[in-house]
């Protein structure tokens, strides 16, 4: 396979004021598109051009470290896209995903606690995550291009705090976006379906 940039699937400026669209013009138009040409040109005789995205990732960590980091990047921001919409996050959690934050992370403020404490406290560039393993939600954060697949998790949510995410919005407050994100971005309704897939 080779890498391509998704479409975002809403407007720049869908996401205002918690997500500008210069932020979102950089990020998607400038850094994702890095990723995606900058992994192709890595992917050429890896020997892993016949794999898929998830495979790649998995396979490249630890062998083929500049392959790892752009794979690991456009598989984060395909999804990084997506786990955002206009009028998103708070607390309305579908019915399953609900039930499983309250059993396995103690219930939605819990969770947002240590969510948002995860992403501030990944020192540098990096990832928080909401990811299943072994059949149960665990609060993750990775460095750099890294995700729960190479912990043998699969990531159903995660929020980039590299600085450019949040610098044109937020400046040094990256507590600030993340509560942005939580409080209002994040698009439940995907994270459920990724969800439903990692437990069934
Ligand atoms: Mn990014």
């Amino acid at each position: 396979m080779s890498f391509e940039l998704p479409d975002l699937p809403y407007a720049y400026d869908a996401l205002d004021p918690y997500m500008s669209a210069e932020t979102l013009e950089f990020h998607h138009d400038k850094h994702h598109q890095a990723y995606v040409t900058n992994g192709n040109n890595l992917l050429k005789d890896s020997g892993l051009e016949g794999k898929s995205l998830e495979e790649i990732v998995v396979e490249s960590h630890g062998s083929n470290p500049g392959l790892f980091n752009n794979a690991g990047q456009h598989y984060n921001h395909i999804h990084f896209w997506k786990w955002m919409k206009s009028g998103g996050g708070g607390t309305s959690l579908p019915g399953k995903l609900k039930a499983a934050v309250d059993s396995d992370l103690g219930g939605y403020d819990k969770f947002k606690a240590d969510f948002m404490n995860a992403g501030a406290t990944q020192f540098g560039s990096g990832w928080c995550w909401l990811a299943v393993k072994d059949g149960k939600l665990e609060i993750m954060k990775t460095p750099n291009g890294e995700n729960p697949l190479i912990h043998g998790a699969a990531p159903i949510l995660g929020c980039d705090v590299w600085e450019h995410s949040y610098y044109i919005d937020y400046r040094n407050a990256r507590p600030k976006y993340l509560e942005a994100f939580v409080d209002s971005l994040i698009n439940w309704e995907y994270v459920e379906e990724l969800f439903e897939s990692a437990t069934s």
